[in-house]
């Protein structure tokens, strides 16, 4: 594990270009960072307006990062290396998650429904509605997309799902419930690294795990 600052209520989490990137919520305490992957150190660090709850973030590409807010209708594009805003978005949903897909992105807005959004316009191209043996599973919430899987984590547990992209089933799911840290928030972060390794933390969580053999 690495340190994680326990004042980030965490909303998004990634790992690009060998630094740890996250995104914090709250209205008058909303970020975009860059970390250190191995310290868990903030090298850099974006306040977006005080009339913004961000919530969940991805990469467009190296230079593009694409982050959600939760109800204030906008996505802001935004370059990660000088920490300013390009763009504004038009969300026509709750932000919650999102991530990139490749073809394209994926963005969740707490209910059930996954929606795949077009990565040039941000307009929606298709949706799926997420099942466990048939039951909708609501409060999706961070996304991940990797080997073809959207991985998800879903508000208020300690579940990490993973999705078929294709018809929304959840193939598996983890419980992260025995090593959820005493003094922090709900479990929601999750980044993957190199072979496979998850990046997961939570809101206001004091460490970083970094979980293999998934
Ligand atoms: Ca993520």
């Amino acid at each position: 594990m690495i340190p994680h600052d326990p004042g980030a209520f965490t909303q998004g989490l990634e790992i690009r270009c060998g630094y740890l990137w996250e995104s914090t919520g709250i209205y008058g305490q909303s970020t975009f960072r860059k970390t250190d992957l191995q310290t868990g150190e903030v090298l850099d660090l974006l306040r977006l307006p005080d009339s913004v709850f961000a919530e969940g973030f991805t990469f467009l590409d190296d230079s593009t990062v694409c982050l959600l807010s939760w109800r204030e209708n906008t996505a802001f594009v935004l370059n990660p290396w000088t920490m300013e805003i390009e763009e504004e978005l038009y969300l026509n949903t709750e932000g919650w998650g999102i991530c990139n897909a490749g073809e394209y992105l994926v963005q969740s807005d707490g209910t059930a429904i996954l929606r795949f959004r077009d990565p040039v316009n941000f307009s929606i191209c298709d949706s799926i509605s997420v099942t466990l043996n048939g039951q909708p599973q609501f409060y999706l919430n961070e996304l991940e997309y990797l080997d073809g899987q959207i991985i998800a984590n879903q508000w208020g547990t300690s579940r990490i799902l993973f999705i078929n992209p294709e018809n929304g089933h959840v193939e598996r799911f983890i419980n992260l419930g025995s090593v959820v840290p005493a003094s922090g928030g709900v479990l929601n972060g999750i980044a993957s690294g190199e072979d496979g390794i998850l990046y997961c933390t939570g809101k206001n969580w004091p460490v970083t795990l970094i979980l293999d053999n998934l």
